[in-house]
């Protein structure tokens, strides 16, 4: 039985449950709310000590890191978006690590989260001068993105979805969340439209596109 424990608006849960939806991966689901809390626990501790979700559960295993347990969904159900050829899959890996390691860093963590979360600000003039310096840095990265996708497409790394797309579009989508705006990155918003139509991305997306919703009707974030 796998089980895997996350927030629907997480970005680190969305590709999980994503690609599990696409692919028909029974999952027995836990919620926990990270807005309440619920990650906090003693209880959760013991299961994840970083106290982040996703958590996977299958069979007694388990394992934290949302890169690491979408290779394992797709091991486990031989999916094509995880390649097994050597270079192939090295490919879908480059680009999985470039999400993690590069992008999310000036984006997510630069760009988007200290504008959400106040764990993540600094102080009001410490963070302006952040936010220039990660813009900045985040543009040159969706320039590189939006030429890989230009080069091929419609997915990132040719005519097959592959793990790096159920990864990339739910980190880039996290920026709808303060009115990121991908207008000089053209290539980039095609793929996310082709990824928002994928059959399971609306029924994933329903907590998200609810606190979007939410931020923007106290218009909490301006662009
Ligand atoms: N490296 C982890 C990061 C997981 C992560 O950042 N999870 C966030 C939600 S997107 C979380 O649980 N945050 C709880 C907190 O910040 O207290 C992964 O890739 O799965």
């Amino acid at each position: 039985m796998l089980r895997l424990y996350y927030d629907p608006v997480s970005t680190t849960s969305r590709p999980v449950m994503l690609l599990a939806a696409e692919e028909n991966i029974a999952l027995d689901h836990v919620l926990l709310d990270l807005s309440a809390g619920d990650h906090l626990t003693p209880e959760f501790a013991a299961i994840n000590p970083n106290r982040f979700v996703p958590v996977l559960e299958h069979d007694g295993f388990r394992m934290s890191e949302c890169s690491a347990i979408l290779k394992y969904f797709a091991d486990l159900h031989g999916s094509a978006a995880y390649p097994t050829e050597l270079k192939a899959r090295a490919s879908v890996n480059q680009w999985m690590d470039w999400f993690l390691g590069l992008f999310s860093k000036d984006y997510n963590y630069g760009c988007v989260y200290p504008r959400l979360l106040p764990d993540y600000r600094l102080s009001e003039a410490a963070e302006a001068e952040r936010r220039a310096w990660h813009l900045a840095s985040a543009a040159k990265r969706l320039s590189i993105l939006d030429a890989q996708l230009a080069s091929g497409g419609p997915f990132i790394l040719g005519p097959a979805i592959t793990l790096a797309d159920y990864l990339g579009a739910c980190f880039i989508t996290l920026g709808e969340l303060v009115e990121f705006d991908l207008t000089p990155w053209p290539h980039v918003r095609r793929w996310i439209a082709t990824m928002k139509a994928r059959p399971s991305w609306d029924e994933v997306h329903a907590g998200f596109y609810g606190w979007q919703a939410a931020l923007r009707a106290q218009g909490a974030i301006a662009a």
